[in-house]
């Protein structure tokens, strides 16, 4: 089975760390279903319109986060919608990873809540470290479920 995988990160909270999210994605991609791709393109600017409404885009990525098996958020750059959708993530109970830039502050409302995984790095290759330990104890937990 396919493992669905939610990537958020910062569109309207700014876009400095877009060309970050493309490289997370590519490299998420190799173990799943990345439902938003979009979140890296560079065709989504801060002001993050294409067309569709707000409404439309949150019944869209609600559905999606129900849908997917994991959260991974890149949260370096501060986004109200990735920590809704982080909040949102943990009450459907879905695995959660953190991840952000290690010169970077982070907010205590994610730093101190124990059913997150959070992981600071400072290269793009210890990121993709994190992402594989992360998703490779999943995948075999799936394994198990499947078996009993
Ligand atoms: C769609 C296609 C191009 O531009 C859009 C419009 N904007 C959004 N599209 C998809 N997801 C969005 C959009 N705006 C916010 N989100 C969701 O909230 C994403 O899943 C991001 O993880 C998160 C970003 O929140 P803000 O507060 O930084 O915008």
């Amino acid at each position: 089975m396919t493992l669905k995988i939610y990537f958020a990160g910062s569109i309207r909270g700014g876009r400095k760390d877009r060309e970050t999210y493309a490289e997370l994605i590519k490299h998420i991609s190799k173990h799943g279903k990345v439902l938003t791709e979009h979140i890296g393109d560079a065709s989504i600017t801060q002001a993050g319109e294409d067309g569709s409404s707000d409404n439309y885009i949150y019944n869209r990525d609600m559905n999606w986060l129900e849908e997917a098996d994991v959260l991974i958020a890149e949260v370096s750059t501060p986004s109200l919608g990735v920590g809704y959708e982080i909040a949102k993530a943990e009450t459907l109970g879905k695995k959660i990873l953190c991840l952000y830039n290690s010169t970077k502050n982070l907010s205590a409302m994610l730093n101190g809540n124990p059913h997150l995984r959070i992981e600071s790095y400072k290269t793009l290759d210890e990121a993709f470290s994190h992402i594989d330990n992360f998703l490779s104890r999943y995948h075999s937990r799936k394994i198990n479920q499947k078996l009993y």
